[in-house]
């Protein structure tokens, strides 16, 4: 009787223990399935401020790199006659000089009247001998571009209005700066000058012929190499919204000051 010996306790304890570690088990299990769920919900904030981070880095890095390669020369520009020279001496002296045709560039400190920095104003030759030598020089420093227009005879001479300004648009540094752009429709008091929007027209159909023929001239040369900056966007008619640069529209009568005081606080803006 003595020699059998039955543990009858251990066997329930042990399946009972098996029961309660199934049991926390599928607990644990359950909860690293909701854990899981909550890492994923939580990861979308950090996610959203690390993009944010970046996206107003490259942002700022993008502006202040812009900013820094604009320098401090407003280039007067247009062809021979349109009334930069009376223009510059309006804005500098307080009235209009008696002007020759310039062969060489002038450049005068022009001061603002809110406490910026003053900025130079450069009279562009209008001759088109030398105006591309003249610009190359200035164009990397460049602030902004006030770009001078007879509204009286611009129809009669839209193809060079439209040539000298094709040629500004691609120029390398103007590219890749774009500075802002003025079109000062001058000679407004002449009796036959057209309006700022109708010079607009104008000049937007002319450049579209311009920049097509400039397209034709160097696929016949076939040279590669030549780089060919197409201004506006491909398969549309040419408009000056869609230039990387601001371009406004404004109206003087370069003898009379008082009209240039929407040119004066343009450059104040800008400078
Ligand atoms: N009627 C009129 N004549 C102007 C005006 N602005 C300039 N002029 C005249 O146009 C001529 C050419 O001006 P100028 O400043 O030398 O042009 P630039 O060749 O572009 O420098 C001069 O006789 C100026 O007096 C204007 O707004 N109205
Ligand atoms: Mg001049």
């Amino acid at each position: 009787m003595a020699k059998v010996k039955v543990d009858m306790p251990e066997e329930p304890i042990v399946s009972s223990d098996n029961f309660d570690n199934e049991k926390i088990a599928e607990k644990v299990v359950k909860e690293s399935f909701t854990d899981t769920g909550d890492i994923d919900v939580d990861n979308t904030i950090p996610i959203i401020v690390g993009v944010g981070v970046g996206l107003l880095t490259l942002l700022l890095i993008y502006l202040f790199s812009r900013r820094r390669s604009l320098g401090r020369d407003v280039l007067l520009c247009g062809i021979s006659d349109s009334g930069k020279t009376t223009i510059l001496s309006q804005l500098v002296a307080g009235k209009p000089v008696q002007t020759y045709t310039s062969m060489q560039h002038n450049k005068f400190p022009y001061s603002l009247d809110n406490g910026k920095a003053a900025v130079a104003l450069v009279d562009v030759p209008g001759s088109d001998r030398v105006r591309g030598q003249v610009v190359d020089k200035f164009s990397g420093s460049a602030r902004a571009i006030v770009f001078v227009v007879d509204s009286n005879t611009v129809t009669k001479q839209v193809r060079d209005v439209a040539e000298y300004l094709h040629f500004l648009l691609t120029n390398k540094n103007i590219v890749n700066n774009s500075p802002p752009m003025l079109i000062l429709c001058n000679k407004q008091d002449s009796g036959l000058a057209k309006g700022a929007g109708a010079v607009q027209g104008l000049l937007e159909k002319e450049i579209e012929k311009v920049r097509l023929t400039r397209s034709n001239q160097l696929a016949g040369t076939q040279t590669e190499s030549r780089d060919h900056v197409f201004i506006g966007k491909q398969g549309k008619q040419f408009e000056l919204s869609d230039l990387g640069c601001k371009v406004d529209f404004l109206e003087s009568s370069a003898l009379e000051l008082d009209t240039l005081q929407s040119v004066k606080k343009w450059i104040s803006a800008i400078a």
